[in-house]
């Protein structure tokens, strides 16, 4: 995360090579608002795109190569189009390219499958990345490189992939070239955002729904308090629970958790172990949560959402079990400090919480938060409000 202009700081980045931008693209993080872990499931979630944006400055070459750069790291990575076939597809995060590379370069291997393009006839380019996206606190700083590089590549090389098309690419990159097991909810909430809206999405069918959310209107604001606790997908605790969730499926006789409603747990309760039951009730009821917090949004508006949200966190914590303290200590502050519902949002194992408060309660929330984390001797949090904004575009 930069703090100066990250389009500008990405097209000096470009001229730092020597090249000179012939079009300009960004794409944003991702807050979810609730439905978290479902999507690999085949089952509904409800993000929305952050005005914080990943910015990439194009330049074309003439040589068939690809060179990325970021603020990130300053050493350019090169690699010929036609070798990104040996590079990837990688397991395990083992890269033959630095980490961060992997990203906008698996991204040029994908988009190139699923197109279907002779790599020996495509455009090189250089590519300079910089972003405001906050890494490693669950608001898709990946996805935000993902969309933004699936786009320039996509009208650089006339493939003419639509946004859908271009997130499952960001999708297969993330996978296959980073190595992490993810679902489709972030690359499609990065590529589809609109301002005020959040997207309901069917992760099975890939349908979605733009929802008005009308905070402003009701006078409310939605923060984000992240803890600054780092977390990462490509290891860990979030394979292991898509294990779990597989595990469970397969046990239940279902192809997807997505299968299962909450009229089939009392059956999942005689079948399953203690853990696998509780992963799978928490996938099951946030299904539920994520079309009640829809409907009630249509029905009453953003007010009414609050218990819903109260609950995904708990159910987070306690069935899924993959909170931790400062996430808990986030989301108790802010409840105690007025907020209408609170949660964490994103993968977990750290990254942030969102508050839905009244706008007139917003300084004395982030104030218990702040206050609450420095009597518990954690790291200062960092709390910052977001309003739904748009989605992967051509900045220029
Ligand atoms: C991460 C993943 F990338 C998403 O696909 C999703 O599973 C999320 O964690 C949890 O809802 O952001």
């Amino acid at each position: 995360m930069t703090d100066t202009d990250p389009r500008t700081d990405a097209r000096d980045l470009l001229a730092s090579l020597g090249a000179t931008a012939t079009s300009e693209w960004s794409a944003p993080g991702r807050v979810n608002l609730i439905g978290e872990h479902t999507d690999y499931n085949d089952g509904f979630v409800f993000p929305f795109a952050t005005p914080h944006r990943t910015h990439v400055a194009l330049a074309p070459r003439t040589d068939g190569r690809l060179r990325v750069i970021s603020t990130f790291d300053t050493v350019p990575v090169e690699v010929a189009i036609a070798d990104l076939d040996a590079i990837f597809p990688t397991t395990g995060g083992e890269h033959a390219v630095p980490e961060w590379s992997a990203y906008p370069l698996g991204v040029a291997w994908a988009l190139i499958q699923a197109a279907g393009a002779d790599p020996t006839t495509l455009t090189g380019a250089d590519l300079a990345f910089a972003s405001n996206v906050p890494v490693g606190a669950g608001l898709s700083s990946s996805a935000a490189i993902e969309g933004a590089t699936a786009s320039a590549l996509n009208e650089l090389w006339s493939l003419g992939l639509d946004r859908v098309a271009l997130a499952q690419v960001g999708r297969r990159a993330e996978n296959e070239a980073v190595g992490a097991p993810t679902g489709i909810m972030d690359q499609m909430a990065s590529m589809l955002g609109e301002p005020d809206a959040a997207t309901f999405l069917d992760c099975r069918s890939l349908e979605t729904d733009e929802v008005e959310l009308g905070f402003a209107a009701a006078g409310l604001t939605l923060l984000v308090m992240d803890t600054n606790v780092k977390h990462a997908h490509s290891t860990g605790g979030y394979g292991e629970r898509r294990a779990s969730c597989e595990k469970g499926a397969q046990l239940m006789g279902v192809p997807m958790l997505r299968d299962l409603s909450v009229d089939d747990l009392d059956r999942a309760a005689g079948i399953l172990d203690d853990v696998t039951f509780r992963r799978v009730r928490h996938i099951v009821t946030e299904n539920q949560r994520v079309l009640d917090t829809v409907r009630t949004l249509r029905e009453q508006g953003p007010r009414a959402i609050g218990s819903l949200l109260d609950a995904s966190h708990v159910s987070m914590r306690d069935d899924f079990e993959i909170s931790v303290p400062e996430l808990d200590l986030a989301v108790e502050t802010a409840r105690g400090a007025g907020a209408i519902g609170a949660r964490m949002t994103g993968g977990g194992f750290g990254g942030a919480a969102i508050a839905l408060v009244e706008t007139g309660a917003v300084d004395a929330v982030a104030g218990a938060v702040e206050k609450a984390f420095a009597d518990a001797g954690y790291a200062a949090p960092t709390i910052f409000s977001v309003s739904p904004s748009a989605g992967a575009r051509r900045d220029s």
